[in-house]
C-alpha cells in the first residue's frame, strides 16, 4: 500500500510541509476543501495527501481531481487509522511538518498560519486550534458543552490549559507522529493530543474558526455515542501514559 502509493508519486515534490486529510464519504465536500488549500504555509510549500478507506462514494476520485496524492484504502478502519496511515506517508515523503485539516469544510486555509507559525518559529512541537479561543458557528450546543467539559478534564489530567481537545486543525513536528502512541481507530484527537503532550512536548493551542460541515454527515454517532466514546479515549490514554511514565521512571 505504502509502497505503491510512494512509487505513484515519486514525480511530485516532497515538500516540507504535509497536510493529510482523512475522508470517508466526503464527495461533495473534499474536492472543494482540497482546492481552498494554500500552496504554501508560513513560507512551506505544501503537499497534500487524502486517506480515504472504504468510501462507498467518489471520494477518491474527487480529491485527487483536485490534486490531492491519495491513498485509496478498500476497507473503512476509521478516522485515527486512516490518519496514522497518512502521517506515515507524510514521514516516508520527507515532510518536516505535519498538518491536519478535515475533509467537510469545517477548517478554513486562513487559519493555517497561525496553526503552524509556532512551529517554525521554533516555540512549539504541537499545536492545536482552539474554537473557544476563536470562533464556532455552532453557539450553544451540546457538542460545545462537551468541547467545555472535557478540556477541562484534560487540563487537570495533563497539567497545562486546553481549551479545544477535539479540534481537527493540527500542526505537529513530524517526528512527534512516530514517537508518540497512537492506537485508537477512529476516536483520535483526544489520544494524540494527551499522548503529545505527556510526553513532554510543549502544546500551544491558537484561536480559529470553526464551520459547520460543507455537506453530508458526521461519522461519529450522536452526541451521547461521541461523548462516550471521547471519554474513554480520554482516562484510557491518560492511564496508559501514567503507567508508561512510571515503568520509564524505574
Ligand atoms: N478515512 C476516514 N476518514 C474518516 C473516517 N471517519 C471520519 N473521517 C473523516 O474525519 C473527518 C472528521 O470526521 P467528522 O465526521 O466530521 O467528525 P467531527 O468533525 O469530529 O465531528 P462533527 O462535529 O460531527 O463533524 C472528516 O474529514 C471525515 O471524513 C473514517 O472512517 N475513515
Ligand atoms: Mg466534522
Amino acid at each position: 500500500m505504502a509502497e505503491d502509493f510512494d512509487r505513484r508519486y515519486a514525480d511530485r515534490p516532497f515538500s516540507p510541509l504535509a497536510i493529510v486529510i482523512a475522508a470517508y464519504n466526503e464527495e461533495a465536500s473534499v474536492g472543494p476543501v482540497v482546492e481552498a488549500l494554500p500552496e504554501e504555509v508560513c513560507g512551506l510549500a505544501v503537499q497534500v495527501i487524502v486517506v480515504s478507506d472504504g468510501s462507498s462514494d467518489k471520494t477518491a476520485a474527487a480529491a485527487a481531481q483536485a490534486g490531492a496524492l491519495v491513498c485509496d484504502v478498500h476497507v473503512n478502519r476509521g478516522q485515527g487509522a486512516a490518519l496514522r496511515l497518512g502521517y506515515h506517508l507524510a514521514r516516508q515523503r520527507g515532510a518536516k511538518y505535519i498538518m491536519t485539516t478535515d475533509a467537510d469544510g469545517q477548517y478554513q486555509a486562513a487559519d493555517m498560519e497561525r496553526v503552524v507559525g509556532p512551529l517554525v518559529s521554533g516555540e512549539a512541537d504541537f499545536v492545536s486550534g482552539s474554537r473557544r479561543l476563536g470562533s464556532t458557528t455552532s453557539k450553544g450546543s451540546v457538542r460545545n458543552l462537551g468541547v467545555v467539559v472535557f478540556a477541562t478534564l484534560i487540563s487537570v489530567l495533563v497539567r497545562r490549559r486546553i481549551t479545544d481537545p477535539a479540534c481537527g486543525l493540527r500542526a505537529m513536528k513530524a517526528e512527534v507522529t512516530g514517537d508518540v502512541r497512537l492506537e485508537q481507530p477512529q476516536y483520535q484527537a483526544s489520544e494524540l493530543l494527551i499522548s503529545t503532550a505527556m510526553a513532554g512536548y510543549r502544546v500551544k493551542e491558537v484561536p480559529i474558526d470553526m464551520k459547520a460541515r460543507r455537506s453530508g454527515k458526521t461519522k461519529k454517532g450522536g452526541n451521547l455515542l461521541y461523548g462516550w466514546r471521547f471519554a474513554s479515549v480520554v482516562v484510557g490514554t491518560w492511564a496508559r501514559e501514567r503507567r508508561s511514565t512510571k515503568t520509564k521512571r524505574l
